[in-house]
């Protein structure tokens, strides 16, 4: 009979509980993305989802390729109840714009991947960011192609290295410049360090003309390591070697993200996309949009820098190593 009576008092307990959780479901968050095509960002937005599942809000998932769009975006959030959004911006010197733009329609702003500049060129550092830590990554993949060279036996004498690069958006010049810093540590000579230069966006077809234009340079180089900004950028070196006929073997490139290579590193036959330094979108997509929910709801500021971590995949682990980060 006590035992009953526990029971309904709990379920009196958890009707005076409903109110609060309808509340809390009220609470809607935007997660706007520059690149909706890519899987990176698709990871975040499917974690987003799901803390929006686990805690209860919604979450209005928008592609945002310019700043016109961006801008439209956030007027539209706010109309459909929005209280704040997460934000990859198709241009961090939007920054400015659309901090002005959110505060006129009174939502709060949180920045993932790509962080905001002010006019002045510097980082807008009380907008709460969350990404990659740069340099870090960068690093460990040239340590991986420096390793990877060492593991083939290659005599560093007839190998070069091709980095493509997109110099203009600081997350991506940190990661290049980590490379090429952790290569040349490593003692690979800086003088056949070469770049190759994206234009506008990072996608396959612009790294591919990217690395075609360096090729022409340099047609006589015997083996190839080839890293970049992300995995687009290095899958677009890597199709551009297929197309000069370079032999699978005869190059060595490692990507960043390890979203966006999963069906390469699938393919049935090996190509010269060797890896990726896998970055944690799923926890960018999740924490971020959680941070910002308790900040709506419990008024919690949230912390201003937080940096993810990588880790090398390749063919042979990559399966075991999304399993273990729960991206599989
Ligand atoms: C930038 C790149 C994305 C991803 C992200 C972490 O936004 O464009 O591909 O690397 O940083």
């Amino acid at each position: 009979m006590k035992q009953i009576r526990t029971w309904l008092l709990g379920l009196a307990l958890a009707a005076l509980l409903v109110p609060s959780a309808a509340f809390a479901a009220d609470i809607k968050i935007g997660f706007l993305v520059k690149q909706p095509e890519e899987p990176w960002f698709q990871v975040e937005w499917k974690f987003a989802d799901k803390a929006g599942e686990e805690l209860g809000f919604d979450v209005i998932k928008i592609g945002v390729p310019d700043g016109e769009k961006t801008l439209n975006a956030i007027d539209n959030l706010a109309a459909a109840g929005a209280q704040g959004f997460v934000i990859c911006t198709p241009d961090v010197r939007l920054g400015p714009g659309i901090m002005a733009k959110a505060r006129a329609n009174g939502l709060k702003v949180i920045t993932v991947d790509d962080r905001f500049v002010a006019a002045d060129g510097s980082y807008m550092e009380e907008v709460p960011y969350i990404g990659m830590s740069a340099e870090k990554i960068g690093r460990q993949m040239g340590e991986a192609l420096f390793t990877e060279m060492k593991n083939r036996g290659w005599n560093m004498d007839d190998v070069s290295v091709m980095m493509t690069t997109f110099e203009e958006l600081d997350t991506t010049r940190e990661r290049t410049d980590g490379a090429i810093a952790q290569l040349t540590e490593m003692g690979f000579p800086a003088d056949r360090i070469y770049k190759a230069p994206i234009q506008q966006r990072m996608e396959i077809p612009t790294a591919l003309d990217a690395a075609n234009t360096l090729l022409t340079r340099h047609p006589n180089v015997k083996y190839w390591l080839v890293g970049g900004p992300n995995d687009n950028s290095v899958l677009g070196a890597v199709r551009a070697l297929e197309g000069w006929g370079i032999a699978v073997d005869s190059a060595i490139a490692v990507g960043i993200n390890g979203t966006d290579c999963i069906g390469e590193l699938e393919k049935a036959n090996p190509t010269s996309f060797y890896g990726s330094i896998l970055g944690l979108a799923g926890v960018e997509g999740y924490e971020s949009s959680k941070i910002m929910y308790y900040w709506i709801k419990d008024g919690k500021e949230p912390p201003l820098d937080t940096r993810t971590v990588g880790r090398l995949i390749t063919r042979e682990n990559f399966r075991q190593v999304l399993q273990e980060e729960g991206m599989d």
